[in-house]
């Protein structure tokens, strides 16, 4: 596990499941824009908050690239799920700046919502096919200029499937 101090927000990174992550107070989900179940993260999310979650969800959408919702948790240990649709690489231009603005707007409404404690999977970089080491920098660089404006959030981990997906933002996260 690595972590880093930006302002009074620790960031850090760890491998594992986005959909168990107990000790955080909202985890945000890589959506698709209807806020169905879907594969991937948003599959994993759905399936450990039961389907209350998206009779909450598809009345919030359809959102657009860039864009976040909030909802409740359901049946997940965390009180509060955050909703982003990222990019999809390639067709959602420009890309790192609507990659950017999903990372800023879930950080907003958690700061907005008093959330101390957030977790984030790798947004747009499984079926949207961002690659990743591009992703990674986004994602830090933009946590970590909006980390001084944040009021209530003094946790951000990141989530990573893989432990190689692990490597390339530990490398991203010590370029910083
Ligand atoms: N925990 C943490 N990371 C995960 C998990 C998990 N349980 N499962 C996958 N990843 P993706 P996207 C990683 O495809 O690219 C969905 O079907 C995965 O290896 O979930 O934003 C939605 O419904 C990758 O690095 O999200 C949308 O239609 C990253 O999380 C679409 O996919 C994101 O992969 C969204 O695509």
């Amino acid at each position: 596990m690595t972590q880093r101090q930006f302002a009074s927000v620790t960031v850090e990174l760890v491998q594992g499941d986005i959909a168990n992550q107990p000790d955080l107070d909202v985890i945000v989900n890589a959506a698709n824009a209807e806020l169905r179940i879907g594969g991937g993260v948003a599959g994993a999310i759905h399936r450990a908050a039961g389907p209350g979650l998206e009779k909450e969800c598809i009345p919030l959408g359809p959102i657009r690239p860039g864009e976040a919702v909030i909802s409740s948790g359901h049946n997940l240990p965390n009180a509060h799920v955050i909703h982003c649709l990222g990019p999809v690489y390639g067709r959602d231009e420009p890309s790192d700046q609507l990659l950017a603005s999903c990372y800023r707007k879930a950080l907003e409404l958690a700061d907005w919502n008093g959330i101390a404690r957030i977790g984030f999977p790798a947004i747009s970089t499984g079926v949207f096919g961002y690659p990743l080491a591009d992703a990674a920098l986004v994602a830090l660089q933009t946590i970590r200029d909006a980390a001084p404006t944040l009021e209530t959030v003094s946790l951000i981990r990141f989530v990573l499937f893989s432990d190689a997906d692990l490597a390339v933002f530990d490398r991203a996260l010590k370029e910083l």
